[in-house]
């Protein structure tokens, strides 16, 4: 067996849950922070037989996209006194994923 530790985009949350659901997977919904962002996203636990590690990665690879995020740098005034920002880009996702080997499983 493996758990599969799957860190997504809350975006991608609704489509990577309703497939996964759809194809009879069962998995875990955690509420989590990116260390470099310090920006909300999603870590899904997905417990599956290892024949099935394949397939929960492909749902995950289709669910999941790459996005461009803009995270300030440095904040500035101008002259005039306005507000100025600067601004990194940063490209976040797919999915961050690390596949596990589970000693034991048991529902109690
Ligand atoms: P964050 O840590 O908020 O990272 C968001 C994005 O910022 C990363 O996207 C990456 O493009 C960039 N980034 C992260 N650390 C960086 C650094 N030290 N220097 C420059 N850029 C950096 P992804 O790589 O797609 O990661 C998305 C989220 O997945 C991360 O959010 C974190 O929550 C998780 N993650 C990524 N790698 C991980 C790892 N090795 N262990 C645990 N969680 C990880």
């Amino acid at each position: 067996m493996k758990l599969i530790v799957a860190t997504i985009q809350d975006q991608d949350l609704e489509l990577t849950s309703s497939s996964l659901a759809e194809k009879g997977y069962r998995f875990t919904i955690i509420g989590s922070t990116g260390g470099f962002l310090r920006q909300g996203n999603t870590t899904l636990l997905v417990g599956v037989n290892d024949d099935q590690t394949d397939a929960v990665i492909e749902v995950l690879r289709a669910s999941s996209q790459r996005r461009m995020r803009y995270v300030p740098l440095a904040t500035g005034t101008t002259p005039h006194g306005m507000t100025m920002h600067n601004y990194i880009e940063v490209e976040v996702g797919g999915a961050t994923l690390f596949v596990l080997d589970v000693d034991s499983f048991e529902q109690i």
